[in-house]
């Protein structure tokens, strides 16, 4: 006798109509859901908020509003909303009883990087990253980490609900998966490249270049400048203080192109942004836990959690207190030990400049 395959000790695999059944029941009779992601989003929680949005706006006298909290801050992601004409409310700035219900995308209540509405429970939340403990509850849960992307899980229930897009849609859903899994090479899967497949053919290539290629200011220059000048290496693990960040997710993009250097597995970004001070942790080894690992460098201190090769958190300067050079000192070493590299001496200026040389090449990467 064959049995249906579990995904765990509970959870059986639902089929997508199924899920959309459910998902449709847990917000039955809302005429007024909020759809909200994490703080400060990317192209992915963008677009799976925007997912959502067409999604429940099918069901008749439905209307939705995406909010976000936070900084939308790069020019990618700027330029994609543009793209999308999608019309964003900040979440200090909308009235919570004005709304029946709340979604949640891309991210979970309690995960310490949602800023939720106060007086709103969420009644769905669908989310790709591993599973937190605030979902009890919750009338309706969709969390699977196997996919790379959450706009490939909600691509599920667009798709299952027979939904049609238009070419500025297909590119931003086709920007979201390559950004959130660079490319399909960094924790994709098997959904995320059929996908990526399926839309290649819908995508407007001259919009996703106005997207990829969205004009950036001087900040964003300075931002990699400081990074460099503060950098120091320890055997395969790479720290950089950005310095003041003009936007907070400014770290996360200096922690990718750092993890370029040939000579590192591991690469931590940091900056400071509105009293806090904002981390990214990448690494380039199969198998890392940058989830686990960043909790553990914040543990007690700040919040942290993220994916197994992408991860970042953030500390308060006055949890203890702390002023700017202490936590930043106190985040380096706390990174060291928990790297194991307490004993290694760091490079101090590791991108001094070098007549002539081309790599130190030590890792064997
Ligand atoms: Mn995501």
């Amino acid at each position: 006798m064959t049995q249906r395959r579990k995904t765990d000790g509970r959870r059986r695999r639902l089929a997508s109509s199924e899920r959309l059944r459910r998902f449709r029941a847990a917000l039955s009779g809302r005429r007024r859901p909020l759809i909200l992601s994490h703080n400060n989003p990317d192209p992915d929680a963008l677009a799976s908020c925007w997912g959502i949005k067409l999604l429940v706006e099918m069901e008749e006298d439905v209307e939705a509003t995406v909010c976000y909290s936070g900084l939308l801050g790069r020019a990618e992601n700027r330029a994609m909303i543009r793209a999308l004409d999608l019309h964003l409310h900040r979440l200090e700035e909308i009235d919570p009883t004005h709304f029946d219900s709340l979604v949640l995308v891309d991210c979970q209540p309690g995960a310490g990087n949602v800023t939720a509405p106060v007086g709103i429970a969420p009644l769905v939340v669908i989310d790709h990253h591993p599973r937190s403990k605030g979902l009890k509850g919750i009338p309706f849960v969709d969390v699977r980490a196997t996919f790379g992307s959450c706009i490939a899980l909600i691509y599920e229930y667009l798709a299952e609900a027979g939904l049609q897009f238009d070419c500025a849609t297909s590119t931003a859903f086709y920007y979201a998966i390559r950004s959130d899994t660079q490319e399909l090479g960094r924790e994709a899967g098997a959904s995320d490249r059929r996908l990526f497949r399926k839309l290649t053919s819908k995508v407007d290539w001259r919009l996703l270049h106005r997207i990829v290629h969205a004009p950036a200011p001087r900040s964003y220059y300075v931002t990699f400048k400081v990074a460099l000048e503060n950098a120091r290496l320890y055997r395969d693990a790479l720290f950089a203080d950005a310095g003041e960040l003009p936007i907070p997710d400014a770290a996360a993009e200096i922690a990718d192109w750092l993890l370029r250097l040939d000579e590192v597995n591991w690469a931590l970004a940091c900056g400071t942004y509105r009293g806090k001070l904002h981390f990214s942790l990448r690494s380039l080894i199969l198998g890392a836990h940058c989830g686990a690992l960043s909790q553990q460098i914040v543990a007690g201190w700040g919040s942290a959690g993220g994916h197994g090769l992408m991860a970042g958190g953030q500390v308060r300067f006055s949890e203890p207190s702390y002023d700017r050079a202490e936590a930043l000192a106190e985040l380096e070493r706390r990174f060291v030990r928990t790297m194991g590299y307490e004993e290694i001496p760091p490079i101090a200026d590791p991108f001094a400049v070098i007549p002539g040389e081309l790599s130190r090449k030590r890792t064997g990467r």
